[in-house]
């Protein structure tokens, strides 16, 4: 649905943002009978074909078929039970079934999971806007006060808040304009770069920051997978990975500079290198096939987590609160994993009045967001070479990969934190 004149002025949920938090969570209101508009800054043919992340957990999967999502996932999603450690020209498999309590991974590109939910939704999901950019959310407080209107179902309600938006020309040869949307509650799913967290107050708003000396030259190639399975190499010229997002398309990465300018990477280069830093004594033979490289970009890497996820009415979700450095693949499962949490609080609020889940919802959350941060930093600490270390240090991840290679405990460890840990962690 594009802005019309038919733009709906009132709702209980207000969402920002249809990445993979925003749709996600509107289909879980809406199956649960809350109602919910999503308001989305880019169009459609946009948000469907940015290039993200490519694994889905094993709880993410479960999620989205419990949804209704699930179907052409099932279909053309390619599950996957183990990856492939290379490190000093040594191959080392990491089985997940066994290891991790029978779970698995699913490789299927966000690009998709977004097309399905983003389909699903106009069919017959609640209304998605397009380039509807939020620009300010007004009448937010601390509290969540409840002397406002009465809920979709019934119960007593918070006192609504509002967000501001801009929106294209509603006719031709009319210019762009504003609207507003009163809500009840508003969920800021609109990734790191996001607006919504400027609401919450700066002196209530604690970040935690890390930054790495390197980032990943992601290629899409139109060329079979290296492998059947995604293979995480360590070299000393730097970190590769060989991912996939068909039987004929390859996605690809190298550790870069900061700072790499894409151009500087012709393609020849770029396929020789993967060779160089994938290459392994238990196949010298083995080469990667090459194909045309049909996108080229250079991903900074970040760790970054903001507490709390919530002020007020004001719900943060995914991105917009925690960013993962993508060498464990967690992001876009984080940000599922809080939707899920959010629906149920939401739920619960709307249907029965008691705010218990939702004064939970951002410390249940951030038990789990630390345990992926932890994950993804030692991942990406393990395999990556920092300009600034020493001998010494790369010794230390050769012996850690070895430790991984060689014990049982070791390797669970891995493949229970890349396969997922549950939605919500038991308390302490
Ligand atoms: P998104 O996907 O960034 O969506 C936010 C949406 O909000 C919109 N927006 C606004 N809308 C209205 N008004 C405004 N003012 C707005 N400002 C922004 C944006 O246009 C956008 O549509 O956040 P979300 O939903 O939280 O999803 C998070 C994931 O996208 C992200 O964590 C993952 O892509 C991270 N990630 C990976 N995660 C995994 O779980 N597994 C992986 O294998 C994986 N690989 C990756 C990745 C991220 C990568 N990049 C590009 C950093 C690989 C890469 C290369
Ligand atoms: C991807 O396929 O894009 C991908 C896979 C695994 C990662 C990161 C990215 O750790």
């Amino acid at each position: 649905m594009r802005h019309t004149t038919k733009a709906p002025t009132r709702t209980t949920i207000g969402i920002i943002g249809a990445g993979p938090a925003g749709l996600l969570l509107a289909r879980l209101l809406h199956d649960a009978g809350i109602d919910c508009v999503v308001l989305e800054s880019r169009d459609r043919a946009y948000v469907e074909q940015r290039q993200r992340a490519g694994i889905l957990e094993q709880t993410t999967v479960d999620v989205l078929r419990a949804a209704g999502a699930g179907g052409r996932m099932d279909r053309e999603g390619l599950p996957h039970d183990g990856i492939e450690l290379r490190y000093d020209r040594r191959s080392h498999r990491i089985d997940f079934p066994s290891l991790a309590g029978g779970r698995r991974v699913m490789v299927y590109a966000q690009t998709e999971m977004v097309k399905d939910l983003v389909a699903r939704q106009l069919i017959d999901g609640p209304p998605l806007l397009f380039e509807a950019e939020v620009t300010g959310i007004e009448g937010l407080r601390a509290a969540e006060d409840t002397t406002g209107m009465k809920g979709a179902t019934g119960t007593k309600g918070p006192a609504p808040t509002t967000i501001r938006y801009r929106h294209p020309a509603r006719e031709p040869g009319a210019g762009s304009g504003t609207a507003t949307l009163t809500c009840d509650h508003i969920v800021g799913c609109d990734g790191f770069h996001g607006v919504a967290r400027d609401a919450i107050p700066a002196g209530l708003r604690r970040t935690y920051e890390r930054t790495y000396p390197y980032s990943w030259l992601g290629i899409l190639a139109q060329a079979p997978p290296a492998y059947d399975e995604l293979i995480y190499a360590h070299s000393s010229r730097g970190f590769a990975l060989a991912s996939m997002r068909s039987p004929t398309v390859s996605r690809l990465y190298l550790q870069v500079p900061n700072g790499t300018d894409p151009a500087d990477w012709p393609d020849a280069r770029i396929w020789d290198e993967l060779d160089t830093r994938l290459a392994t004594d238990a196949d010298p033979a083995w080469k990667l096939e090459r194909g045309p490289i049909v996108a080229k970009s250079v991903l900074p890497m970040r760790s970054w987590v903001m507490e709390p996820m919530r002020y007020g009415r004001l719900l943060l979700a995914g991105d917009a609160a925690h960013i993962v450095p993508p060498t464990g693949a967690k992001g876009l499962n984080l940000a599922v994993a809080d939707v899920v949490v959010l629906a149920r609080a939401l739920v619960q609020r709307h249907v029965t009045g008691s705010t218990e889940l939702l004064d939970a919802y951002s410390e249940t959350c951030l038990r789990r967001v630390w345990r992926a941060e932890h994950f993804s930093y030692t991942m990406t600490e393990l395999l990556h070479t920092d300009p600034a270390h020493s001998a010494f240090e790369t010794r230390l991840q050769l012996s850690q990969l070895d430790r991984i290679a060689h014990s049982r405990h070791a390797a669970a460890e891995l493949a229970e934190n890349y396969t997922g840990l549950p939605i919500a962690p038991p308390s302490p």
